[in-house]
């Protein structure tokens, strides 16, 4: 059964190897070259052009070779076939690194470290404990249980929100936006895990910022956003961060990517910026699960990790 490999903007030629390397039983088409769309069983995809799988007249299945679909979602022609996203504990282990990395740098307050050193300054100020400051996770999913796992591991208070609560030990949950302020009032480190959906469309925005808790033990809170660009409005975290409603931001993803040269953000002191690559996906990592699920359909199983295209996500 026939594999279509397609990207744009990444370079598929190691997805395209991996797949030939670990499924030699499979014809797999490089997307970048002529095939014929009647042959095509599975497309594996990441933002496709629009238009395509809807010209593949046997696709039966989908597979997003990233976690968030909101950019396949905007293909208005896409076929009715099953769409699987990934979830795999490389990417989420990727994920869970990033987000600690960010949360120990604006908590350990690197920033003024860092100043000091610059100017041979040998700077004391006082470290406040981890389990004094509350760190708040927007999106609870697979990535944002795993990085709340970690964060309680490492002592901090830590609240999730999500659409539906969530039973973990040691974890505040809310849930819904009725308990959306309570969930800020009580954030002093934001971590933002969410999808893409109309409902999160700019959920991160100035009136959002002047909910988070203040006087909280790092003097103002910090927005760390490795969701999606489309969450933020830019323009409101800049204003945030020069009036104080933000001590800080690390931000791994834009509202325009990449981001563009002349964003202030480039060069704000207060703002950390990653391209992106808070958790790539890696065909060494995702390809052999991929299979496996194709594998396991064709034997009659139910696909897992399925996309709910009303929720977005
Ligand atoms: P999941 O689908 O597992 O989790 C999404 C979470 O968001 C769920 O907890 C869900 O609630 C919650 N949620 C969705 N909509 C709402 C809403 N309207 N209000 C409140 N909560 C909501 O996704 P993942 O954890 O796997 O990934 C999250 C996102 O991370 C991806 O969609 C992607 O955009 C981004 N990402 C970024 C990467 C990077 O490198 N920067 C890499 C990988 C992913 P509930 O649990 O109730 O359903
Ligand atoms: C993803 C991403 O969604 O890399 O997996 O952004």
């Amino acid at each position: 059964m026939s594999i279509l490999i397609t990207a744009r903007r990444w370079d598929i030629t190691p997805w395209v190897e991996r797949f030939r390397r670990l499924g030699p039983d499979r014809v797999v088409h490089d997307g970048r070259e002529p095939f014929d769309p009647a042959a095509i069983r599975y497309a594996a995809v990441w933002r496709p052009e629009p238009g395509l799988l809807a010209s593949l007249p046997n696709l039966k299945a989908i597979f997003n070779l990233g976690a968030g679909v909101d950019a396949l979602l905007q293909d208005k022609t896409l076929p009715d076939v099953p769409i699987i996203r990934i979830i795999n504990p490389d990417l989420t282990q990727r994920m869970s690194e990033w987000v600690i990395l960010q949360v120990l740098y604006h908590f350990r307050q690197l920033p003024a470290h860092r100043a000091a050193q610059m100017a041979r300054h040998w700077l004391s100020i006082d470290q406040p404990a981890a389990s004094s400051v509350r760190v708040g996770i927007m999106g609870m999913g697979v990535l944002g249980q795993d990085a709340a796992e970690m964060l309680i591991r490492l002592g901090f208070q830590v609240a999730g929100w999500s659409r539906t609560p969530k039973a973990m030990t040691g974890l505040r949950s809310f849930s819904g936006a009725a308990e959306l302020p309570a969930f800020l009032a009580q954030t002093d480190i934001l971590v933002v895990l969410l999808p893409l959906t109309p409902e999160t469309d700019g959920i991160l925005n100035r009136d959002l910022f002047a909910q988070l808790a203040r006087g909280g033990a790092l003097g103002a809170p910090v927005l760390i956003n490795a969701g999606r660009g489309g969450l933020q409005r830019e323009a409101d975290i800049l204003v945030a961060l020069d009036d104080g409603t933000l001590g800080g931001a690390s931000l791994d993803v834009f509202e325009v990517e990449p981001l563009p040269e002349e964003s202030p953000l480039w060069a704000h002191p207060k703002v950390v910026v990653t391209p992106h690559c808070a958790a790539d996906s890696t065909p060494d990592g995702l390809v052999a699960g991929i299979l496996a699920d194709i594998a396991a359909f064709e034997r009659g199983e139910k696909l897992v990790n399925l996309v709910d295209r009303r929720a977005g996500y």
